[in-house]
């Protein structure tokens, strides 16, 4: 069968679901992501895009990830990955969305050959795609679509099963930089584990952890994956680092990310009622997919503490500089920390005034901030909601591998920098990676989630979500701090955030759900949570218009 004929032929068995007049599907924040119902068409698209964007990179691997990573159980989702880990290129996502809202499969079959024209792609030339899955059930039936586009578009493929988004970013970089010397890794889960348990007794340096950390895997991907990875870890750091890993039920689909999780802890502000909270634990939370990562304890005087991807996002900063400094590296290697408007004001201000180190601003979503982290040689970036990863520039890690040291603490300094190295996932935000990376910097400062709270005091926040007829009428301006769009509606914000002290709000439509976001801080705890609800009025009044 010809090319075209194959495409149509499968794509017939995977129907794209007409959606209601005026609305259109859209690769958002984080991919296509909707009720997995809705998705079966728009993944087998996907697959058609994931071929051709193989055949623009001379048939290097691309990645592709079935997931709703924080979303409830019913929702699905599918996101492309680059080459080298990173997400789709942005003009990428615009030929995503148009290739997916085709309205036939004819139309589908002359769209794909149009990008293919315009890309100057031989649709003859080698192509390969490697994919992997959440622990939601649909996943089985959006994977199938998947295969059965590549099959279509005469791509190679390896399917990976089940595996949490950043062990599918680390594969797709470590398949296409294989046998070079820039290899990520070795090609499979277990070199996934290999390299992390390696890198964190190496970064260690022989301290202890101690105590016992409880995990909450928000009974998705995680639980199974971070009991994995624990074998690996060599005797000598078994021996003192205790994990319990807890919601880690990934038999019952519908207690996905149910009162559990990292999205949960960070919206709801407090621990999950499951397993009762023990008093001083030091406990952590990862998303469905383990792409995010929050840290918090009970305190028996302070109840619960957070400390969420801002405190993470300057633990690291602080930690990685001190290194920097300490080997000698300061004149080589520029050190910049990127945030999102959710960053809590406290947390910019002590990294800007305290740390000293640049910081910058950009939308939400992390391959915004990726982008902006790699202009510097070491780029911090973290999400409020603990989506994030350091980047090493390879400049910065030829500095941190080559350089002579002239004291042992200056060999001490690299070393620890060095195994860092390895041990961050420098693809994308990893809960696993940063949870180890967190471990460590504790066990070198000897601190408590105490200690690391204390370096200095958020400004109390509340985030709400609104829903809203159409999401997409609230359009936004300046890293999203502002609304452009619907008219009128940021002076009436502006109106609300006026009355407050040291208080700031923003509202924005969600890329991974059908809703709006309000975020507000303030001096105290309730005129934050009166500010947020008044913000959120102004969003539903002008959602309802
Ligand atoms: C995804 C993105 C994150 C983003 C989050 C929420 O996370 O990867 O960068 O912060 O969605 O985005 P929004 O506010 O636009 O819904 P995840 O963990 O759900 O994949």
């Amino acid at each position: 069968m010809a090319h075209n004929e194959k495409i149509i032929a499968a794509s017939q068995k995977h129907p794209i679901v007409r959606l209601p007049e005026g609305q259109v599907y859209k690769y958002g924040t984080a991919g296509f992501r909707m009720r997995a119902d809705l998705l079966e068409g728009v993944t087998f698209r996907v697959g058609l895009l994931a071929s051709l964007r193989s055949r623009k990179h001379n048939g290097q691997t691309i990645g592709v990830m079935v997931t709703a990573s924080h979303n409830p159980p019913v929702d699905n989702g599918v996101k492309i990955v680059d080459p080298m880990g990173e997400m789709l290129e942005q003009d990428w996502e615009t030929l995503a969305t148009d290739l997916v809202n085709s309205a036939s499969d004819q139309e589908l079959v002359e769209r794909y050959n149009n990008i293919a024209a315009a890309h100057k792609i031989d649709l003859r030339s080698p192509a390969k795609v490697i994919y992997g899955r959440d622990t939601r059930p649909s996943g089985h039936k959006l994977v199938t679509a998947l295969a059965d586009a590549l099959v279509a578009a005469d791509t190679e493929y390896v399917d990976y099963k089940l595996l949490t988004t950043p062990q599918l970013h680390y594969l797709t970089r470590a398949t296409n930089t294989e046998g070079t010397p820039s290899s990520y890794g070795k090609v499979s889960e277990v070199g996934y584990y290999e390299k992390l348990a390696a890198a964190f007794a190496k970064a260690l340096r022989n301290k202890k952890v101690e105590g016992t950390l409880t995990v909450d895997c928000a009974n998705g991907v995680g639980g199974p994956k971070l009991a994995e990875f624990l074998k690996y870890l060599p005797q000598e750091v078994k021996s003192h680092f205790s994990v319990k890993i807890v919601n880690d039920d990934v038999l019952r689909p519908e207690v996905l990310n149910l009162e559990c999780g990292a999205d949960f802890v960070k919206t709801k502000q407090r621990a999950p009622p499951s397993p009762k909270p023990v008093p001083g634990a030091r406990c952590c939370s990862l998303d469905g997919d383990a792409d995010r990562l929050i840290y918090y304890w009970h305190d028996p005087d302070a109840n619960f503490v957070m400390l969420d991807g801002d405190r993470i996002s300057s633990l690291a900063a602080s930690f990685i500089s001190d290194l920097v400094r300490d080997a000698n590296l300061s004149e080589e290697v520029r050190i910049g920390v990127v945030q999102t408007a959710y960053a809590n004001g406290a947390s910019t201000t002590y990294i800007a005034e305290h740390l000293g180190l640049p910081v910058a601003c950009t939308p939400t979503g992390v391959k915004h901030l990726h982008h902006v982290a790699q202009s510097y040689d070491i780029g911090v970036y973290f999400e409020a909601n603990g989506h994030g990863t350091v980047l090493f520039s390879t400049e910065a890690i030829r500095a941190i591998r080559e350089k002579q040291p002239q004291s042992p603490a200056q060999k001490d300094a690299l070393e620890t920098l060095s195994a860092l190295v390895d041990l961050i996932n420098q693809t994308v935000g990893d809960a696993i990676s940063d949870m180890l990376m967190v471990e460590v910097i504790l066990a070198h400062k000897g601190w408590t989630l105490r200690d690391w709270a204390m370096t200095y005091q958020d400004l109390p926040n509340r985030l709400v979500r609104v829903e809203v007829a159409d999401k997409d009428i609230f359009q936004t301006t300046d890293a999203e701090r502002r609304l452009s769009h619907p008219e009128g509606a940021q002076a009436a914000i502006d109106q609300e955030v006026r009355k407050y002290t040291n208080a700031r709000a923003f509202a924005r439509a969600s890329g991974t759900e059908n809703a709006c976001r309000v975020y507000a801080e303030a001096a105290t705890r309730s005129e934050a949570n009166e500010l947020a609800e008044r913000v959120a009025r102004i969003v539903q009044q002008f959602g309802s218009k």
